[in-house]
């Protein structure tokens, strides 16, 4: 019983829902069945030094082919919910003609989810854009969000009536998007301007609010929002320059994205970090982003810690002796209830919150048979400690999803850095369940017998 919420935990109450999560160009594979036309994921790996070890997600987990093995072990868990995203290049081509082969992927896997009684949170952007459009400027593009928006009503439309679709989500974290993407780099397409990043950010979050209205009528029974990645920032020292230090932080890293969805505007402290960097935003952008949504999906992996290095210039710092994961990620459960707690005081309609990833990676072996992964086990426990002690001071938490099902494509870190419940044995596809896994579905066992 290590991951399992405390007694009494509102986490523990009827309806709360608990998942697992996955995205397409992480775990699918099968880079050129069926149509599937090249994502800007692929043409970075293929970029030299751009990947740990030149590693890419041509077969990853091999999901695609594995599809009624994998949807098995959702059931095997007892999650409520299983959040996935749908691969772009894969359902449509540049002309916006359907890929009917690509689609029906997706039609089968919530026709297993919905036989096996798991509800889906739909993701339709998880940062693999199709390089048709990146050639065309990408998200530097203003046309870009408009295609967005077609993708959006193509899929709500095709899947409609299948399985039992909870929610549908815009973008996972356009913030990686924007500024891993096109500020510094580390993520596909591998460019490097704040004021690209910044004008990207624009165009993901106007396609957001373009879709929303187009997912609503076509999907008029879902819950309709966005996932968004977000750390707190302390101040290392007690200072009024180290305190600024951590406010600038959050504003480059939470309120860039929360600001213009929740208020309808950038941040003013944002410029003083970016000098000069604003996007060019057309009369009514605003209003279209800032459209209400059903609830907010929260990834939440670690805190910063910051110092001032002069007016308007920050630094990360780095203390030696705290817990750290694989990813050199401190371990601070702390920090969810802080944020969480921070955004109810500073957003009068912050709507209801999803914890839409949540998780660690270890370097997990399978040893005669069983992973034991201890620590993940400790780092889910204290995670669900600290979502409770917010809930319990009055925020609205209505689900909470592990990140991820299944080891797999870590991004620029290649298949070292396992994230997985469930272990994958890349050589040869064999799914092992960690212990954390088996610890999750004995909780979620006892829950349901409640
Ligand atoms: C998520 O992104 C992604 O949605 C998912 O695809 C990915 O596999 C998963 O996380 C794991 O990486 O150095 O302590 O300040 C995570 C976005 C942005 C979270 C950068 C951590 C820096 C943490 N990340 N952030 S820290």
């Amino acid at each position: 019983d290590l991951v399992s919420p405390p007694a009494g935990s509102a986490m523990r109450r009827p309806g709360f829902i608990f998942g697992a999560g996955t995205s397409s160009y992480q775990i699918e594979g099968a880079a050129h069945a069926d149509g599937r036309l090249e994502s800007i994921w692929d043409r970075f790996c293929a970029t030299p030094g751009k990947v740990l070890r030149g590693e890419n997600g041509d077969v990853a987990c091999d999901h695609y082919n594995r599809l009624d093995e994998d949807l098995d072990i959702l059931k095997r868990l007892g999650v409520d919910a299983y959040r996935f995203s749908i691969a772009w290049p894969r359902v449509m081509d540049e002309a916006g003609k359907p890929n009917a082969k690509g689609i029906d992927f997706y039609k089968r896997l919530l026709d297993g989810l919905g036989a096996r009684g798991i509800k889906a949170f739909v993701t339709l952007y998880h940062w693999d854009l199709p390089q048709y459009l990146e050639d065309r400027g990408g998200w530097l593009n203003r046309d870009t969000a408009y295609r967005f928006a077609e993708y959006a009503d193509l899929m709500s439309r095709e899947l409609a009536g299948r399985g039992d679709v909870a929610a549908w989500t815009t973008h996972n974290e356009p913030w990686c998007s924007a500024y891993l993407g096109y500020g510094d780099g580390h993520h596909a397409p591998g460019l490097k301007s704040n004021r690209w990043a910044a004008q990207a950010m624009h165009h993901l979050l106007l396609g957001h609010g373009l879709a929303l209205p187009i997912l609503r009528a076509n999907a008029p029974q879902a819950l309709h929002g966005i996932v968004i990645n977000c750390a707190p920032g302390y101040a290392d020292k007690d200072t009024a320059e180290d305190r600024d230090a951590a406010l600038l932080f959050e504003t480059y890293q939470n309120r860039w994205v929360l600001d213009p969805l929740l208020k309808g505007e950038y941040p003013k402290d944002l410029w003083r970090l970016w000098k000069g960097c604003e996007p060019l935003v057309l009369d009514g952008d605003m209003d279209i982003i800032k459209r209400p949504i059903d609830y907010l999906g929260i990834n939440y992996y670690s805190r910063a810690v910051l110092a001032s290095k002069g007016p308007d210039t920050i630094d990360w710092v780095r203390h030696p002796e705290v817990e750290r994961t694989t990813m050199d990620w401190e371990v601070y459960p702390q920090g969810l209830q802080d944020l969480f707690e921070a955004f109810k005081r500073d957003y009068a309609n912050l709507p209801p919150l999803y914890i839409t990833e949540n998780g660690m990676s270890s370097h997990d072996k399978v040893e005669g048979g069983e992973v034991n992964d201890l620590q993940r086990q400790a780092y889910l426990k204290s995670h669900f400690a600290a979502c409770s002690r917010a809930m319990d001071n009055g925020v609205d938490v209505r689900g909470y999803f592990v990140w991820s099902l299944m080891d797999n494509f870590e991004w620029a870190f290649g298949y070292e850095r396992r994230f997985g419940l469930v272990h994958v044995d890349f050589e040869t596809q064999k799914r092992t369940l960690k212990r954390s896994a088996l610890a999750y579905a004995d909780f979620l066992k006892e829950r349901a017998g409640r």
